[in-house]
């Protein structure tokens, strides 16, 4: 007999990176993925299996089913929410949130996330090993200043964008947890601590966040 089997995503991912907030969207969304696992931020082999379909070797990138390359965290979780309007994770288009919906993710995403690339390798930005420590202080201190001015921008009631989850909600729940830490963020951005705090309970997600990416301490 022929059983169906569902078309499945693919996900170049890793613990405690990105990719596990498409892994979170994801879940929400019942859609089945496998994850190629690998730490390209200090994992020379993991960058070179991303290369293939990611030349910039970073995680995540996404295979959809009939194959096409996804990357970019914010495309990602956009383009999963809108494909899938009736699981609301998204304000879609002709919503008032629209705008600070897409403002926030692209904030995010170029504004944070993007500086890693240079935590990643200081040298990449003409940075000698002899100023390394001081540069990742200078980038831990950006984003810092950065999620504080995100923090005084919103007012979540009780998520970001109002009374629904979005993926803006598991987007910042996700890159906060990044250097300079959960610590740092609660102090520098307290409405959006009390956001991750709520995403972080959020029952749905529980198994994930706990083994790819909430640490104990
Ligand atoms: N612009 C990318 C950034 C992705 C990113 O920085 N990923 C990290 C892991 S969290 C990575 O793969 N770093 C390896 C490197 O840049 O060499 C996105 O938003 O998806």
């Amino acid at each position: 007999m022929m059983t169906e089997t569902a078309a499945r995503y693919t996900l170049y991912g890793a613990p405690h990176s990105g990719a596990v907030a498409v892994e979170a969207v994801l879940t929400l969304l019942g859609l089945p993925y496998d994850v190629i696992d690998g730490e390209t931020w200090h994992d020379e082999a993991a960058r070179d299996r991303v290369q293939g379909v990611n030349p910039r070797r970073q995680v995540p990138t996404l295979i959809l089913p009939g194959g096409e390359v996804m990357t970019e965290s914010a495309a990602i979780l956009i383009g999963l929410a809108d494909a899938h309007p009736a699981a609301r994770l998204a304000p879609p288009l002709g919503d008032s949130r629209r705008f600070q919906f897409l403002r926030w993710m692209m904030f995010v995403s170029s504004a944070i996330y993007a500086l890693y690339w240079i935590k990643g390798d200081v040298a990449r930005v003409g940075v000698s090993e002899a100023d390394e420590d001081r540069t990742i202080d200078a980038v831990h201190d950006a984003i810092s200043k950065n999620w504080a001015l995100m923090d005084e921008a919103v007012s979540p009631a009780p998520f970001i964008l109002g009374a629904e989850l979005t993926v803006l909600d598991l987007y910042v729940a996700v890159i906060s947890t990044f250097g300079p830490w959960r610590e740092r963020f609660y102090e520098t951005a307290p409405k959006l601590a009390a956001v991750v705090r709520r995403v972080d309970a959020e029952p749905r997600l529980a198994t994930l966040w706990r083994t790819r990416l909430l640490r104990d301490d």
